[in-house]
């Protein structure tokens, strides 16, 4: 856990519910849901709902513009003194959406000059936006990473969009990887602490790939690897070009997460797969409590 160590990490990690497995206990993060486009197809993602970089699948968030966000925010900030990061996770990609996400943060920035600000992104946009991500103070950057090898990649992510081209197959996931590993090294050499999350699927990217991943991702400075557990059930809308793959069971993920995570490396184990538009603790949503669209301006 060498790096908690130094205070400046500690500084940033501290408050911050998912980067603390402590800190879940006694902070709160809020979502919005400003992101809606997004330039991959993962196939364990239903598009009509909300992207699964962070969130489950199978559930429509409330979508706000940049104005209704840093209101709502301020709002939430209000009323709920544990609340110590805004991230946005969604419903689509963050940060190839990056014109609705910056501008967000830079109005929430203005009422709320001491908040983090949190990002989860499948990377493919990402090489050139971290230098706008860290002229805000987004510290925190999540990227979605499921494969190395272009085998594996292909049965998870069929199409990818990049520089207005759509692109298939194997083409689409060289891609796709060499632009979140460069997003990966620019985003540690700004000095952000990086979470990966990679959704382990039985059958796919299980055993070696998944460790392969960990240990490039490890290679390359990442500060925490959060294996998260497909969600399968078919009402969630995961099962398109996943069809009949099931979710891992909870043994399953533990050894995956032990196998990864036993010489004392950071993985994250608390993580509750967050909708795009979450309020609250993890795991304890207030938005139907705080009725955010109802909530008088502050
Ligand atoms: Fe949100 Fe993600 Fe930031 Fe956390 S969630 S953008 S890092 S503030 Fe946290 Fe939720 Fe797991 Fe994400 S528990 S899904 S890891
Ligand atoms: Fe869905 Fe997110 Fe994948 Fe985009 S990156 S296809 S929104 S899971």
């Amino acid at each position: 856990q060498g790096a908690t160590h130094d205070p400046a990490v500690w500084d940033k990690i501290k408050e911050h519910p998912c980067y603390s497995a402590e800190a879940h206990h006694y902070f709160a993060r809020m979502h919005v849901a400003v992101a809606p486009r997004c330039n991959i197809k993962c196939n364990y993602c239903n598009r009509k709902f909300d992207c699964v970089n962070e969130s489950r699948p199978g559930v429509v968030s409330k979508r706000w513009s940049p104005e209704e966000a840093a209101e709502k925010v301020a709002v939430v900030a209000a009323r709920v003194p544990q609340l110590s990061v805004v991230g946005v996770a969604g419903p689509g990609d963050a940060v190839f959406d990056a014109r609705k996400t910056l501008e967000t943060f830079d109005l929430i920035r203005r009422r709320l000059p001491d908040i983090r600000l949190c990002v989860s992104t499948n990377g493919l946009a990402l090489p050139e936006q971290v230098e706008a991500l860290k002229e805000r103070d987004v510290d925190h950057l999540t990227i979605t990473i499921n494969y190395l090898d272009p085998e594996v990649g292909a049965e998870i992510h069929p199409w990818i969009v990049h520089n207005r081209r759509k692109w298939v197959g194997r083409e689409a996931v060289r891609i796709l990887h060499e632009r979140q590993m460069e997003g990966l090294e620019r985003a540690v050499a700004a000095g952000m602490l990086v979470k990966v999350n990679s959704v382990l699927i039985p059958g796919i990217n299980d055993g070696a790939e998944i460790a392969a991943v960990n240990q490039a991702v490890r290679a390359r400075g990442v500060f925490l690897h959060n294996v998260m557990p497909l969600i399968s059930d078919p009402s969630h809308g995961t099962v398109f070009g996943l069809e009949g793959r099931r979710a891992p069971t909870p043994a399953e993920l533990d050894a995956a997460r032990e196998a990864l995570g036993g010489d004392g490396a950071r993985m994250m184990r608390h993580c509750r797969q967050c909708r795009a538009d979450a309020v609250g603790m993890l795991g304890a949503d207030l938005r139907d409590e705080l009725d955010l669209e109802n909530a008088a301006p502050v």
